[in-house]
């Protein structure tokens, strides 16, 4: 059932580094038509690093694990691309829907594909709220049970992050901050919460790596929590400013379910002349380099 390119499949086949990355990013994170480009660019930075990159999205009922040019621009610039989830894919499948899909879905297409290092910006994760909302990122019970390595710049700042960090924990997935003792804040160097572990150079994850493999202590995944680089954040006071009244809009205007992330990130963007979407993608940008790099450390081991 599962598309992979010609590309892909000959690199998972001998053992070549290969990235995958998520689509959801590109169809409802970023606006158009920059989407487009920062897709070619995210794909090129893989391919700089000596990768080959997988982006996945699901066209017309199939998984894709590796996109033509033509079928990223599907994703980028069609109307009506869903967002898909672990749980909303055997209903594009069936129904021949097409969508992009979010961390829970690409890690998932990504892992039965033989792809092992995925990037992304900032995961999914406890929403504030929470205890009302019971609003928590599918996101992270796959990660519990995929063996995949992500690497983000942490998980995205408009989620409860302490209880976030709480949950990884319950869910037994490994994190550890890079070059970092801080768990990271997506637009943010730093969340403001500490991390257990720090790894620093990409051999050092794939020894992490290995070792995962060799202890077979369950199928969870490893976390490689990147941040932004300090220069590049988003200035912290305007952050929680607009974050402070995003979560006011979101609230009021009664948006709930998938809708909520897309809306507080497009209302970030908005709010901060464009501030935000630098520091998110200066997150993926650094993140995909650095998925590149233990891709690579990964097939030399
Ligand atoms: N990172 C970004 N932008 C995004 C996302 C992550 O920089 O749009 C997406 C990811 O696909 C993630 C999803 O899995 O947001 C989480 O959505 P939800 O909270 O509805 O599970
Ligand atoms: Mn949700």
């Amino acid at each position: 059932m599962l598309v992979v390119s010609d590309e892909v499949r000959d690199a998972v086949a001998a053992g070549r580094p290969v990235v995958a990355l998520e689509s959801t990013i590109i169809a409802h994170g970023l606006p158009r038509p920059r989407n487009l480009r920062v897709a070619l660019e995210l794909e090129q930075t893989v391919r700089d690093e000596g990768a080959v990159p997988a982006t996945i999205a699901v066209l017309d009922g199939r998984p894709h694990v590796g996109l033509h040019k033509a079928q990223l621009e599907r994703v980028a610039h069609e109307d009506g691309i869903r967002k898909l989830s672990q749980r909303d894919l055997p209903l594009a499948v069936a129904t021949g829907a097409s969508g992009a899909t979010t961390v829970s879905a690409t890690a998932l297409l990504a892992a039965r594909a033989g792809v092992r290092v995925f990037a992304t910006g900032g995961l999914g994760g406890v929403h504030r709220e929470w205890t009302q909302t019971q609003d928590e990122s599918a996101d992270l019970r796959l990660l519990a049970r995929t063996r995949i390595t992500v690497v983000c710049a942490g998980v995205k700042s408009i989620l409860d992050v302490p209880a976030t960090l709480q949950r990884l924990e319950t869910l037994g997935v490994a994190v550890a901050g890079y070059g970092t003792e801080r768990f990271p804040g997506f637009y943010l160097a730093d969340s403001g919460e500490p991390v257990d572990w720090t790894l620093r150079t990409p051999e050092e994850v794939a020894r992490v790596m290995r070792a995962q493999d060799g202890l077979e202590g369950g199928d969870s995944a490893l976390i490689v929590a990147n941040p932004v680089p300090e220069e590049e954040q988003l200035d912290p006071a305007l952050h929680a400013r607009v974050l402070e009244s995003g979560l006011r809009a979101c609230a009021e205007e009664g948006v709930s379910g998938q809708a909520v992330t897309p809306f507080l990130l497009d209302y970030l963007v908005r709010h901060t002349d464009g501030a935000s979407l630098e520091a998110n993608l200066a997150a993926v940008r650094g993140n995909v380099r650095l998925a590149g790099r233990i891709a690579a450390a990964w097939a030399a081991v």
